[in-house]
């Protein structure tokens, strides 16, 4: 029997576990990325475990996403992460040098490889055939250490392009068709592999932008092959050594199959507050439109930026639009200037942004009230614009652009004939601005440069023997970590600092939250189906842990979260039916007696008393060997430690 591509990389990778579906296994990972986000704590984390110089082949820091630097916080936190990568054996990519994403993909990434990063749209690596998972910051402190990284043995999806997309239909629409069938949850457990004769008719560029948005899928990752394309796209890198084929056995078999034709495919948007609520381009035509953000991880390539510039020639944004535009990367903007094209944005009265996240993240830009905002990106959760009322829908850039002129939505399908854009057959290529670690023997000579916003890591204390709280927060479905720890311009400076951060914690569902936990000492959090889907951040964790969370109790968890709950020690736990959710109200006093005991026994099947109600309600508490030894020791920072010893 065959292999799909997914599975022969991660064969190559195995390092524990066995090859069956649903196992926890162990995969060696090759290269690793943080951003300045995530990447303060990952490398607090990396230096208390103690371990001298990355075990990796390529890891690389990354400043892109707090680089507003309204006060001394994030910049004391771009010279930390720039200590601690000269010091121990990182690239340190500059702010302004790009989004990570876009610059991994150009410089670093290698097809066949391994690579986990401290951000959820790390699988934007998948476009060139990299398995790129997107993981909390303290797995990645562990595989930098030389650890394995665990994910549970994925099922693959095998979706299976034919024909070509027409004119102005972009990489973008294949991506929101893709989630407009399997939703936001439908990926959860799976990697998604593209197949079929489509595949030869995407660049690597576009590729990328459906790998990076497959994240909102909830899939672990998604993958390409490496091909012909691939190769040229790593040729005008300069990077054409790095090149194999790669590719699934033709007798592979899937667990799924989706099957696409790109040649019926039309522009889309995925509209307010969920990336999986996609209308078409002509339901939504005519709508007035307050402003358009082209750029972030999913849509900042130069080929995006080339579309865009020709469809402003000549144009000015319509008066009641705002229109902004980051380019991806250093290499982008540079390229842009270069060849003329930011000349022609300029001219048509976009505002240009530095090569960073931007507003992708809440940093600046946010719409005026219940502004309509068009975006690129690949996230609109409620108020992660800045703006709580804001109404974000998720498009290409192509359709952006178009609107921006028109000062409406509109099908670019109407813009006429559309040129061949073709990738250059060389980028520009200048890794100034990706510093390279001192050498091993000089490590001792470079000082870490620690501010004063950086608090260390929140204590954790081994699993109680039991557990008696009181349910502190009850959420419903698809909360996302925008919703448990928001970002955005206020908030964000805080990322290395829990005690200020925790302040936040749920600001959008209930601002009383934090206190009430506090005052409360432990207690529990009850949610819906889909809890933590979205970022990576590990914030969502160790914020609830900082207030006293013990345990969270849901219908379903994120992958990405759930596994920060557990490294941050806070148990897990599911309905075993999902009606029960319906037993438990904010502020019961929720018993689980012997918890302790029962974990060290292999016991997944717990009960949770409502002390209030005399409800019993049977609950999964699904931990396999090691997640186990995690929670019971208090998390995977003191879990390493003790197995360091
Ligand atoms: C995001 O898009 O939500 C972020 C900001 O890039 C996060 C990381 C973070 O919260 O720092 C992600 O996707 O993991
Ligand atoms: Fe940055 Fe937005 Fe991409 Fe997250 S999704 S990495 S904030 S550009």
């Amino acid at each position: 029997m065959g292999l799909t591509l997914t599975e022969k990389i991660l064969k190559a990778h195995l390092v524990e576990g066995e090859f069956v579906k649903g196992n926890e296994i162990g995969i060696k990972i090759d290269q690793t990325l943080t951003q300045d986000a995530t990447g303060t704590m990952a490398y607090l984390e990396f230096e208390a475990m103690g371990v001298p110089r990355v075990k990796t082949e390529r890891s690389v820091a990354y400043i892109d996403h707090n680089t507003l630097q309204s006060g001394f916080e994030n910049a004391d936190d771009h010279r930390f992460i720039g200590s601690v990568a000269k010091k121990h054996g990182i690239y340190f990519s500059r702010p302004g040098n790009g989004i990570c994403h876009q610059v991994h993909l150009e410089r670093f990434g290698v097809p066949g490889k391994t690579l986990i990063g401290s951000d959820s749209h790390t699988p934007t690596g998948g476009g060139i055939g990299m398995i790129a998972i997107g993981a909390g910051g303290l797995d990645v402190a562990v595989a930098m250490g030389g650890g394995a990284y665990y994910i549970t043995y994925p099922k693959v999806v095998k979706v299976n392009l034919t024909g070509k997309l027409n004119s102005w239909v972009a990489a973008k629409d294949v991506i929101l068709e893709v989630l407009r069938r399997m939703s936001v949850k439908g990926g959860v457990g799976k990697v998604i592999e593209y197949c079929g004769e489509g595949v030869k008719t995407l660049s690597v560029p576009e590729r990328a932008t459906i790998t990076n948005m497959g994240a909102e899928l909830g899939a672990t990752t998604s993958i390409f092959p490496s091909d012909e394309i691939t190769r040229e796209f790593l040729k005008a890198q300069e990077r054409e050594e790095v090149w194999v084929e790669l590719k699934a056995d033709d007798d592979a078999v899937y667990d799924e199959v989706i099957e696409i034709n790109l040649s019926e495919l039309a522009p889309m948007a995925a509209c307010p507050h969920s990336p999986d609520n996609i209308k078409s381009a002509t339901e939504l035509e005519g709508m007035k439109i307050d402003q358009v953000c082209i750029g972030s991880c999913t849509n900042s390539s130069l080929l995006d930026m080339l579309k865009v510039a020709h469809i402003l020639k000549g144009k000015t944004v319509h008066p009641d639009v705002s229109l902004s535009i980051a380019p991806g990367s250093k290499q982008v903007l540079n390229m842009l200037a270069k060849n003329g094209a930011l000349s022609i944005m300029i001219d048509a009265g976009a505002r240009i942004l530095e090569s960073a996240c931007g507003p992708c993240i809440g940093m600046g830009q946010s719409p005026n009230s219940k502004g309509i905002s068009l975006r690129t990106f690949n996230r609109n959760f409620e108020g992660r614009s800045g703006t709580k009322d804001g109404q974000i829908y998720l498009v290409s850039p192509e359709l952006a652009a178009a609107s921006a002129v028109a000062g409406v939505l509109v099908d670019p399908r109407g813009l006429g004939d559309m040129p061949e854009f073709k990738l250059p057959e060389v980028f520009e290529i200048n890794d100034n601005m990706i510093v390279p670690p001192v050498d091993e023997k000089d490590m001792d000579s470079v000082e870490i440069l620690r501010g004063p916003n950086i608090k260390p890591f929140p204590t954790t204390t081994p699993l109680d023997d039991s557990i008696e709280a009181a349910c502190s927060l009850k959420v419903g479905d698809n909360i996302t970590t925008d919703h448990i720890m928001p970002a955005g311009a206020k908030i964000l400076p805080l990322r290395s600092n829990i005690p200020a951060i925790s302040k936040h914690c749920f600001a959008v569902c209930d601002e009383a939250f934090p206190e009430r936990a506090l005052s409360l000492g432990k207690s529990i959090i009850v949610g819906g189906s889909n809890y933590g889907q979205g970022s990576s951040r590990e914030h969502a964790a160790l914020a609830p842990l900082y207030l006293g969370v013990k345990a969270v109790l849901v219908k379903s968890f994120a992958r990405i979260h759930r596994a920060n709950l557990i490294n941050a020690g806070i148990l897990p736990l599911t309905f075993v039916n999902e009606a029960d959710y319906d037993k438990i109200s904010q502020g019961d006093i929720l018993e689980l007696a012997d918890v302790r005991k029962n974990v060290i026994d292999g016991i997944t099947k717990l009960c949770v008393v409502n002390k209030t109600t005399g409800a019993e309600i049977p609950v999964l508490c699904e931990l396999t060997g090691r997640t186990k030894d995690i929670v019971l020791a208090g998390g995977l920072l003191d879990y390493t430690r003790e197995s360091l010893k």
